[in-house]
């Protein structure tokens, strides 16, 4: 065997993960008490929208399947804050807060959770199929890393026009082991496509957790073979989200190409409503619950700053409850679709 064959391969030298290309994760950026307050709110709708589509799943008001965001609301309510007007956003099927993020109408989608003719979707579409072009939102997909390739050409689309827009393209640890995933970091590198891939990694894909099932667990690389630099960010702060949401934006817009955005995070109910949650232990999720509550920093920030008192933050909770309980009221009394509805809206 030849003496070169034998020797070990050297070491790389450009690595492509952020810290390459000069990038590292931010500091959380500090919040005036308005963006504290509307941070606050903003996760708040998400967290008692959920709570009440998993009430009304329980009482056999929403069939099929239905998969709860509470424990991830920093998230997309810290990208949003980062986003002007025209920005997209495009997900999986973990997406109600998603799109009350891009602001679509809390009856709207209560209502088609519900299968109601005054659903996003007229009904016809559930948990998983909402899209709102006016508020640049995309959907809802059900089928894992499916979003990815279509959020690669929306971003596309985006750089043909030179309209400058960003597309947030979001996708699970467990859809970030899908091929197409690849092909289309592929393609956004080369073509330098404004997009950021925003991997939730909430450690776990339906029961498998990240361990289990992916090589690279340090999601930020995923795109090194594809020259895209990544960064890992907590989170469950709302103000890394934010910082991070902010260099991404910039990044796209200066025309840099894309990147990928790793945000660790954690969701507190099952997979899915069907999911018993028996690959964990209770401890866990009350551990995170407890310690790294994404609304609860927030709140804590808020009272320690003397920006906003108990009372206060109650009558926001109220504020949102009434909200909520609208959207409920209005998408259990909502009449179904007209069956001549299943002639329409048919691709044949
Ligand atoms: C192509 C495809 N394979 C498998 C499934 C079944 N499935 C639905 S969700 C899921 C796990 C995805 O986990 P992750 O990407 O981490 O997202 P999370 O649910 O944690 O938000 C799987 C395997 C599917 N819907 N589509
Ligand atoms: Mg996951």
């Amino acid at each position: 065997m030849a003496t070169a064959a034998r020797k070990a391969p050297a070491k790389s030298k450009s690595r492509s993960d952020g810290k390459s290309a000069g990038l590292s994760a931010p500091k959380p950026v500090d919040f005036t008490k308005q963006e504290e307050l509307d941070a606050y709110r903003r996760m708040l709708l998400i967290r008692r929208f959920e709570e009440k589509a998993g009430q009304l799943y329980g009482m056999g008001f929403i069939g099929g399947f239905c998969h709860l965001y509470i424990g991830q609301e920093a998230v997309v309510t810290g990208m949003k804050m980062a986003l002007v007007d025209g920005d997209q956003m495009i997900t999986a099927y973990r997406d109600h807060g998603h799109m009350l993020a891009m602001e679509l109408s809390p009856r709207g989608v209560m209502a088609e959770l519900t299968g109601r003719r005054g659903g996003l979707s007229r009904g016809k579409g559930g948990s998983m199929h909402m899209f709102s072009k006016e508020k640049h939102f995309y959907g809802g997909h059900g089928i894992v890393g499916a979003q990815v390739s279509l959020g690669t050409g929306l971003a596309f689309a985006n750089r043909y026009r030179g309209n400058n827009n960003v597309t947030l393209t979001y996708f699970g640890d467990g859809a970030a082991n899908q091929g197409q995933v690849y092909e289309s970091f592929n393609m956004a590198s080369l073509w330098k496509l404004p997009v950021i891939y925003i991997i939730e990694n909430n450690r776990y894909a339906m029961g498998t957790s990240v361990s289990r099932s992916s090589a690279e667990t340090d999601f930020s690389h995923r795109g090194a073979s594809f020259k895209i630099p990544g960064i890992q960010v907590d989170g469950m702060d709302v103000r890394a989200v934010k910082a991070a949401g902010d260099l991404a934006t910039e990044w796209c817009r200066a025309g840099k190409g894309p990147l990928i955005l790793e945000m660790q995070t954690y969701r507190y109910r099952g997979h899915s409503m069907s999911d018993p949650a028996k690959y964990r232990s209770k401890e866990e999720v009350q551990k995170m619950r407890s310690e790294r509550d994404p609304i609860e920093q927030v709140k804590a920030r808020l009272i320690e700053k003397k920006w906003a008192d108990e009372d206060e933050l109650k009558a926001v909770d109220k504020e949102v409850r009434d909200i909520v309980a609208d959207a409920a009221e209005f998408a259990q009394n909502d009449a179904e679709p007209d069956p001549s509805e299943l002639w329409t809206d048919i691709v044949l």
